[in-house]
């Protein structure tokens, strides 16, 4: 190895943040140094990009396979013959006897392009089961859905974070975006400084809402109310762009009924946000001459999700806000590759290329790349919770790679129960995650600084995170395994370890499709700071702009939905009379099983918490640190009290990165978003109580 530092990029968030990574004599062998050259970070960091190479560490990780060598039995360390034939075995074996589609698959966004489309192969190919999903489906499902019935195409953001300073409005929904991705803070600052104004809608004063000129705080999951009032006045104000309703959309008439029925002062009731706050945010955003909105897992993360995030976009189009330069709508995506993540054949219904596992051309194309028989591949399976319910029923084994819904799963003690009644459980991991912990076989794998692979950040441009060190012995790739296990199988060829193999293979794949990546190769990325799909041709520039001269549906026009609000899959009463939300803290990263294994991250956020206002505080006679209990119709949860005012009163939050007593996921509802199957993470009925002690 040369002292050379490898330029790269950080294995966490999807802002997938530029570093460098520099050799150091001392374990883990690498450190992070600073990479001003790339554009969207600039070199600056949070602190679990800054310390993500301690989990590099073989004090923190797996360094040898685990097998269980009988039922009930301890996880023991096995050699790859062993632990690889043992998975191999479980698999088929379940399949023989019951069937191709008693196997399950369930990857992750954080996995590469490359990982994520092998997965969706090996799934259908190798397998020949339709239940693979992924946790994506937790994540962003509900934006994508909402941005493919408007738009015809969904990338999370149509334009580079570095159009948003230029704006002149941006209203922020649901996105704690100085917690959850800091480095991009610096846009929003930069948009305020160059005159233009920010609205954030949080249920919560979060360190973003605290940025805004104006912050609207809803009770959570009313934001459809909340979007819908702000259409109407649009149109009662006579703020409409008629010409861009006219030329570059359909649907308005239906839609613009359905809004009407939102009087501003119904939305205030449902919403809890003043009349005269809706007025202002609607005067902020049309004398704006452009504007954006960009929603998170806030308005997602909902038994509405579709219709909310599709409520926001009916406002951007109302505004003529979308289609244009430094206007539009967004998604912030979530994983380090929740957009490629989505795009290459790890969603149940879905092909390479973001195609449709449905559609009989899309079949044809991905099967001819694949070398088989298009009828032989598999129809669309079940969403993510759908397959994690139906563990232990009709699915009976399961293959998991890049997740751990132990902790992440809504209802997680349900489905911690379910993955213990399979017969087999393999997990593909880099620690001993909660879930991997459940396995019958565990394999090391190896992360992002040991191995070469592409991800495509919320910008939708495709990044190389490249190679700066070697895993330790006994940990193999996620790319090597399912070439192992492939051939175990009987598939020796079409299963490449060598990333940049699979990568070529992919771009054949995903010609002509939806995310087209034909024109994007490995050297490309490298000299480009990345390359914005879709990207048809190597000569081809990619496409860091979308729909400034059409919208991708077939006349070219966005489409209108018509919306209207419902409640949220359970309200309040009398037995749960306050409401859960739940979402994350800047020094952990989701289910925690990477940042629980850093002492600076731990150090910084030590364990779970329940943040309430002063005026529930007082009720219920809580003092901070007090130990709650928060009880739903799923289960309870144990955490210490956390008062402050940046709450609204009539609602508590939960970070959901701890497992035990208090995992915020034992209380949230599963109650599923009708088309883009997405739990309601976001919203639930609790009881809060005092926690009697002893000795209290
Ligand atoms: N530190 C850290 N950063 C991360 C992650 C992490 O785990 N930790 N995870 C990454 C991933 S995968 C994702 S998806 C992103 C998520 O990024 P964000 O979406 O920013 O994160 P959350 O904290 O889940 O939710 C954002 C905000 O939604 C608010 N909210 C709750 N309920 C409602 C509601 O009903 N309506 C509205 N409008 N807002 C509501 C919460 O108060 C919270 O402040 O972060 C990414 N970055
Ligand atoms: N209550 C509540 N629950 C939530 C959310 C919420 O807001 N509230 N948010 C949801 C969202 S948006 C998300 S994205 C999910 C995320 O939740 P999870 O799917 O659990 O995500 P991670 O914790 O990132 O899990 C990734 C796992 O894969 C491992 N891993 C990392 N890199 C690799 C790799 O390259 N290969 C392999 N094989 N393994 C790897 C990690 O060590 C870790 O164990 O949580 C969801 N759950
Ligand atoms: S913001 Fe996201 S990509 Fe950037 S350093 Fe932090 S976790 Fe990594
Ligand atoms: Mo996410």
């Amino acid at each position: 190895m040369t002292d050379a530092a490898v330029p790269t990029h950080c294995p966490y968030c999807a802002l997938q943040c530029g570093m460098s990574l520099r050799p150091t004599a001392d374990d883990p062998g690498v450190e992070v140094v600073e990479r001003a050259d790339f554009p969207v970070n600039r070199g600056a960091l949070c602190g679990k990009g800054r310390t993500a190479p301690a989990v590099l560490s073989s004090r923190v990780r797996l360094t040898e396979p685990l097998v269980r060598r009988s039922a009930g039995g301890p996880l023991e360390p096995a050699g790859w013959d062993e632990a690889l034939s043992a998975v191999a075995a479980g698999l088929a074996r379940t399949r023989a006897d019951h069937g191709p589609d008693a196997v399950g698959v369930f990857g992750g966004g954080g996995l590469t392009n490359e990982k994520a489309y092998t997965l969706g192969k090996f799934a259908r190919v190798v397998l020949g089961t339709s239940q693979i999903d992924y946790n994506g489906r937790f994540c962003m499902s509900s934006a994508a859905a909402a941005h493919q019935r408007a738009f015809g195409l969904d990338r999370g953001l149509p334009f580079p974070l570095a159009d948003i300073p230029r704006t002149g409005c941006v209203i922020l929904v649901g996105s704690n975006l100085a917690e959850t991705m800091p480095p991009a803070l610096r846009y929003l600052t930069e948009l305020r400084e160059n005159g233009g104004t920010l609205i954030v809608v949080d249920p919560r004063r979060t360190r973003t809402a605290e940025q805004a000129d104006l912050h609207l705080a809803p009770r959570p999951g009313t934001d459809l109310a909340l979007a819908l009032g702000l259409l109407h006045l649009v149109v009662a104000q006579g703020r409409t762009d008629e010409a861009f309703v006219r030329e570059r959309t359909t649907g308005w008439p239906e839609a613009r009924a359905a809004a009407m029925a939102h009087w501003p002062e119904h939305v205030e009731r449902v919403t809890g946000v003043p009349v005269p706050q809706l007025r202002e945010a609607v005067r902020l955003f049309c004398d704006a001459p452009t504007g954006m909105v960009l929603t998170a897992r806030g308005p997602e993360q909902q038994s509405k999700g579709t219709d909310t995030v599709g409520a926001w976009i009916n406002l951007c189009l109302a505004t003529g806000r979308a289609g244009r330069p430094l206007s539009g709508y967004g998604c912030l995506t979530g994983q380090g590759n929740g957009q490629g993540g989505r795009e290459h054949g790890q969603k149940a219904d879905q092909l390479p290329g973001y195609r449709k596992l449905t559609d009989p051309a899309a079949r044809e194309h991905v099967a001819r790349v694949w070398g088989v028989d298009p009828d032989a591949l598999p129809g669309p399976g079940r969403s993510a919770y759908e397959l994690l319910d139906a563990l232990g029923g009709d699915v009976k084994a399961l293959l998991l790679m890049g997740s751990n819904p132990v902790v992440s799963a809504p209802r997680a003690a349900h489905i911690e129960g379910r993955l213990r009644s399979l017969d087999f459980l393999a997990v593909a991991d880099v620690v001993l995650s909660e879930t991997a912990a459940l396995a019958d076989v565990v394999l090391p794998v190896a992360q992002w600084a040991e191995e070469t692979g592409t991800t495509t950040s919320l910008e939708g441009r495709v990044l190389l995170r490249r190679r700066a060190l070697s895993p330790p012995a006994g940990v193999r790739s996620d790319l090597r395994v399912l070439h192992g296990l492939a051939e175990l199988l009987g598939h020796e060829k079409g299963f490449p370890a060598d990333p940049e193999e699979v990568f070529e293979e992919l771009r054949r794949a995903s010609e002509g499709g939806p995310a087209d990546y034909s024109g994007i190769t490995y050297r490309r990325i490298a000299a480009e700071d990345g390359v914005f799909w879709p990207c048809p041709g190597e000569s081809h520039p990619g496409t860091p702009r979308l729909f400034l001269d059409r919208f991708a549906t077939d006349d070219g026009r966005a489409r209108f939905v018509p919306v209207v609000h419902r409640p949220a899959a359970e309200e309040t009463d009398a037995e749960y009379p306050v409401l859960l939300t739940t979402g994350r803290v800047v020094s952990q990263y989701q289910s925690g099983a990477q940042t629980r294994r850093v002492d600076e991250l731990n150090a910084a956020a030590p364990g779970p918490f329940v943040e309430l206002h002063p005026r529930l505080a007082e009720r219920l006679g809580v003092a901070e640190g007090d130990r709650l209990a928060v009880v739903s119709r799923r289960g309870r949860a144990v955490a210490p009290a956390r008062i402050t005012t940046a709450i609204r009163a009539d609602t508590v939050f939960m970070p959901f990165h701890w497992p035990g007593e208090g995992r915020a996921n034992n209380l949230t509802n599963p109650a599923l978003d009708p088309t883009s199957r997405m739990p309601e993470f976001k919203v639930c009925a609790v009881r809060v109580e005092r926690e009697e002690t002893l000795g209290d």
